[in-house]
């Protein structure tokens, strides 16, 4: 027998020539290769090589609460989203040129993880502008300082801000890009930028140039606009995409993107669940059936899609937009959106309506949704008046005041936002009522009067133009400027704060003023003691004054709705926290969410201070209660 023949003969040859192939089998495969892509040939997107599409929502990271990301996180991944969408607001994460915050709330690649963990993908879109009913649509007000910049152009002041900005921010998501581990799986050029008038395609061309730069040539970048906007907002190299709501005409819309993109998938990147509210208009809604009914549309055509907003939440602080529709028109606190996840991340009819259409394109992950978190109902809370604002100058603007001829706007004093005081004296008696006034519209955005202490009453944007004062010459006149949030969305951008133009009284124009900036959130964190040192002689509660109570909770920190009848307009913050503004006369939004988080459990006490701008109720109570009231009768 041949040795051959004694290993199992010809027969077996074939299989020991196999064996090493047989052995590689076993080994682990080698990882294969992430990417994803735009597939032209298919329509469609190629998630590590196989046809792909998204059903993903909008979340913002800064209007949650950090701790509350996760959660937020989880029920959009229970609804059966497979990614979300969110914006890098600039302003947020640069308060001052080349100071960056990244911590806490401001925590990006924190928030990446989460989602990671969440099994969500990420369309990141990082502007510079971000539109979103931010302040000025996510810019820095600090570009303001150079007056004649023009925002959003290929204006080299702006390019360096922007140069300067992206090489930190991009460096910092570049991990993160799906090819190199991350979740990022899509990156948005500028936003909605057809619809802006500058259409500077150098600035287009200049961005691209630095997104591709920084974060390399696999990643898809894309642009985001109106069916109607697309020729000022694409450009080659850029996957175009169109943004539109249940009402509008899916077959137009997706007919305009595939004039600009003939071929790859169809993608809606901003699909209306809901929309936003402006103080003083009804509170916006936007129904059920017609949201899940035209979403199942856009799932039928094979559509990629993301809702916005999936969950609004809270403009916290000072950091609403506004828009400019032939007037400027504030938007509220409250960015709810009438979206499937509610201010208050519960989950709405809205989100099952969509979970279950859905549910009929692709598996649901496994797990039920969370039902609502649990609310506190409490109160009344009474305040105690702890003084005029005037009364707190000191404090509020320790390095004390500037002293200018004519009037100078928050920018030029670097007072990005809030409240700038401007005092000047009567240069002559009033003895008959006399007109105080300004010039083309130059209050921004509202101010409120005192004349030797006393309120006299407020001159605001587009609204109250005059107001009449009788008085001593060489009375103290103070007029409070507040700014109420800048454009994020309108022509100009360059929405400058405070005393734009000089006040005029009868027909002198008041100069020799003292501008004090005023730091009021740093009084916060100390309140009580500052409060407390000072000598309190205000017992009329009329014109700005301060508030505050201290107060415990009745069980644990759930998440409860601060309601003020009977307030006028104001500020609130919660231990030490700027919940943001309340506009009670105004409307339609009466309560302002308090999540459970910023509160202190049973037994600890917990601070609120208002800012009442205006009038406090005769007795000055707060209530807090187990639902929201976002909807009611405007004036
Ligand atoms: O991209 C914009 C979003 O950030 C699109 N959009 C949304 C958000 O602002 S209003 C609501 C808006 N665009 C302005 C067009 C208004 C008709």
């Amino acid at each position: 027998m041949s040795g051959r023949a004694a290993l199992g003969g010809p027969r077996l040859r074939p299989l020991l020539l196999r064996l090493p192939l047989l052995l590689l089998l076993r080994l682990p495969a080698p990882a294969a290769p992430r990417s994803f892509a735009v597939d032209r040939a298919r329509d469609a997107f190629l998630l590590d090589g196989a046809p792909f599409r998204y059903v993903s929502g909008s979340l913002h990271y800064a209007r949650v609460p950090r701790r509350l990301w996760p959660d937020r996180l989880h029920k959009m991944r229970t609804a059966g989203l497979n990614a979300v969408q969110l914006y890098v607001p600039w302003n947020y994460h640069e308060p001052q040129p080349g100071v960056y915050n990244f911590r806490g709330n401001g925590d990006l690649p924190a928030f990446l993880r989460m989602a990671a963990q969440e099994d969500l993908l990420v369309i990141l879109r990082p502007g510079p502008y971000i539109c979103a009913e931010w302040e000025m649509g996510g810019l820095p007000s600090w570009l303001l300082r150079k007056p004649d910049i023009v925002l959003r152009t290929s204006d080299p002041d702006f390019l360096a801000a922007v140069d300067s900005w992206f090489h930190v921010l991009l460096p910092m998501v570049q991990p993160w890009l799906y090819h190199n581990g991350g979740n990022i799986i899509s990156v948005q050029v500028e936003n909605e930028y057809g619809s802006y008038f500058a259409c500077d395609f150098r600035y287009m061309r200049h961005l691209a140039g630095l997104f591709r730069a920084l974060l390399g040539d696999e990643i898809v970048l894309f642009t985001t606009d109106g069916p109607e906007e697309l020729s000022c907002g694409t450009l080659q190299g850029l996957y175009a995409t169109v943004d539109f709501g249940p009402a509008d005409n899916m077959t137009e819309s997706f007919a305009m993107q595939r004039k600009y993109e003939p071929r790859g998938p169809l993608v809606n990147s901003e699909y209306y669940t809901g929309w936003l509210d402006y103080w003083g208009w009804n509170h916006s809604t936007v129904g059920v059936k017609s949201v899940s009914k035209a979403l199942e549309d856009i799932l039928e055509v094979g559509a990629s899609v993301n809702m916005y907003m999936f969950h609004g939440g809270t403009n916290f602080g000072y950091w609403n937009g506004a828009d400019w529709k032939n007037k400027y028109l504030p938007v509220t606190t409250s960015y709810d959106y009438d979206a499937p996840l509610s201010e208050a991340g519960d989950p709405t009819p809205k989100l099952l309506a969509i979970q279950s259409v859905i549910s009929k394109f692709q598996e649901l992950p496994l797990g039920p949704l969370p039902p609502p978190s649990p609310k506190m109902k409490f109160g009344p809370v009474t305040l105690k008046l702890d003084g005029n604002l005037l009364d707190f100058l000191n404090v509020l603007c320790p390095d004390g005041p500037i002293h200018t001829h004519k009037p100078l706007t928050f920018e030029a004093v670097k007072q990005d936002y809030g409240f700038l005081l401007y005092r000047t004296r009567l240069p002559q008696n009033l003895t008959e009522p006399t007109q105080l006034w300004v010039e083309n519209n130059g209050i921004r955005d509202r101010a409120y009067v005192m004349l030797d202490g006393v309120f006299q009453g407020i001159l605001e944007r587009d609204k109250e133009e005059a107001l009449f004062l009788t008085g001593p010459a060489g009375g103290t006149l103070d007029v409070l400027l507040e700014n109420m949030g800048r454009i994020s969305f309108g022509y100009n951008m360059s929405d400058f704060k405070g005393l734009v133009q000089p006040l005029v009284l009868g027909k002198s124009v008041l100069t020799d003023w003292l501008l004090f900036p005023l730091n009021i959130d740093a009084l916060m964190d100390v309140e009580n003691r500052v409060f407390e040192t000072q000598k309190n002689n205000s017992e009329s509660p009329s014109g700005p004054a301060f508030y505050s109570a201290a107060f415990q909770l009745p069980g644990p920190a759930w998440d409860t709705f601060l309601y003020l009848p009977g307030w006028t307009k104001g500020q609130v913050w919660i231990n030490g926290f700027n919940l943001g503004r309340y506009w009670t006369k105004r409307g339609p939004q009466q309560s302002l969410y308090v999540p459970g988080p910023l509160l202190l459990p049973t037994g600890a006490l917990n601070n609120i201070t208002l800012l009442e701008l205006e009038h406090a109720p005769p007795r000055p109570q707060i209530h807090f209660l187990d639902r929201p009231l976002l909807n009611a009768t405007t004036h």
